[in-house]
């Protein structure tokens, strides 16, 4: 789905900033050089004076942030010999773990909840051809036999516990203070294992310890913000989730992996973490598709129903900017979208009377 055909992905154009050698040959589907999108409408409707942006990562090549992280992976598992790799998943993952073990010619394995991950992902992830293990039981348990099996078996764990994974993920930081020409304000993202948010941290205080002494790149750090789904928010309650439910089934995550460096990141920034409603994230879906014509997932969604929740509330005060990162892209989950759109398309027979009555009906 990557729209920027100049972009050759993100080891290389981020070498310098990776742990990569010269020597290494990338595995890549030209990953990154996602569109930074400034809303229009959106900031209009709730009537606030305030820079909204969101990363679009719903356009990388397999529709999600996953594949920065995955490509940076699944190449050094190459090099260093592995024939396999495993993760746990909610989607995304798995959808990212198979094209990219395609692409390197090697087998993915990958355990998925039953009957929990959003119809396009596993349409991806059969695709690409991997091995899908469902699980009757939810991804906290995918990721602990992930990691009990990976101790027994020739295969390399995916999982964001991989570091390569957020060493990739961090360059959309990166991304996002040049095509800013600095950092935002404050930065919201939806928190599931919360190897994101801690991936972006990594690489907004790189970038800022960088340009430390050059005056002329102005790069500071923003306030992190994570927004869980309200049956699903551990980092809210303040201790695992043993039966994590919502309809963003991409962050149904009670037990996060990323536990001790989100927390930090939210320390070290100044930030916080919230809970938002299923409800609540469906309507800002929409609301986003329709106003803005920009189609996300439900879990990206929860970044952008909690930012405009605290905007409403102060918390994020007027002329501040603020970006949203979208994690995934719409087609995602068809039946979630469908499922909400009140008009349904109209049927009628193919003559010019019935469609000029079609017409003239919702003028
Ligand atoms: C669309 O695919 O964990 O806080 O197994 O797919 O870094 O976990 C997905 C996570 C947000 C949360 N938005 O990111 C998986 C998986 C979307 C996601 C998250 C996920 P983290």
């Amino acid at each position: 789905m990557s729209t920027n055909n100049s972009f050759s992905g993100i080891i290389d154009h981020y070498a310098s900033r990776l742990p990569v050698s010269e020597a290494m040959k990338p595995v890549s589907l030209g990953e990154g050089g996602t569109p930074l999108i400034k809303l229009r409408n959106i900031p209009r409707l709730v009537g606030k004076d305030i820079e909204l942006y969101v990363k679009y990562e719903g356009l990388n090549p397999t529709g999600s942030f996953k594949d920065r992280g995955m490509t940076l992976a699944v190449t050094k598992a190459v090099e260093e010999g592995s024939e396999a790799i495993i993760c746990a998943s909610t989607g995304n993952t798995s959808a990212a773990a198979a094209a990219y073990a395609a692409r390197a010619g090697i087998t993915a394995f990958v355990l998925i909840p039953e009957g929990k991950i959003a119809l396009g992902k596993l349409a991806q992830t059969l695709m690409y051809g991997a091995v899908v293990i469902q699980i009757r039981g939810n991804f906290d348990d995918g990721m602990r036999l992930v990691k009990e099996v990976a101790g027994k078996a020739p295969v390399t764990i995916v999982n964001s516990i991989n570091p390569y994974r957020i060493e990739g993920q961090k360059t959309a930081a990166f991304e996002i203070v040049d095509q800013l020409g600095g950092a935002p304000d404050f930065h919201c993202l939806p928190v599931g294992n919360a190897g994101n948010i801690t991936a972006y941290w990594k690489g907004y205080s790189e970038y800022a310890s960088e340009s430390q002494g050059h005056p002329s790149v102005t790069s500071s750090c923003p306030i992190m913000v994570g927004y869980q789904a309200a049956g699903s928010a551990p980092f809210v309650i303040g201790g695992m989730v043993d039966h994590p439910e919502t309809v963003a089934t991409a962050i149904r995550i009670g037990h996060p992996q990323s536990w001790d460096l989100a927390w930090l990141a939210q320390k070290e920034s100044g930030g916080w973490f919230d809970k938002v409603e299923d409800d609540e994230i469906l309507r800002v879906q929409k609301m986003l598709a329709e106003n803005e014509g920009v189609f996300c997932e439900p879990a990206s969604a929860a970044s952008l129903a909690g930012a405009l929740h605290d905007i409403e509330s102060g918390k994020i005060p007027e002329e501040s900017s603020i970006v949203c990162t979208l994690t995934g892209n719409g087609l995602k989950d068809p039946d979630t979208a469908i499922k909400q759109c009140h008009i349904q398309p109209v049927t009628i027979e193919p003559e010019l009377d019935a469609v000029k009555r079609a017409i003239l009906d919702r003028l």
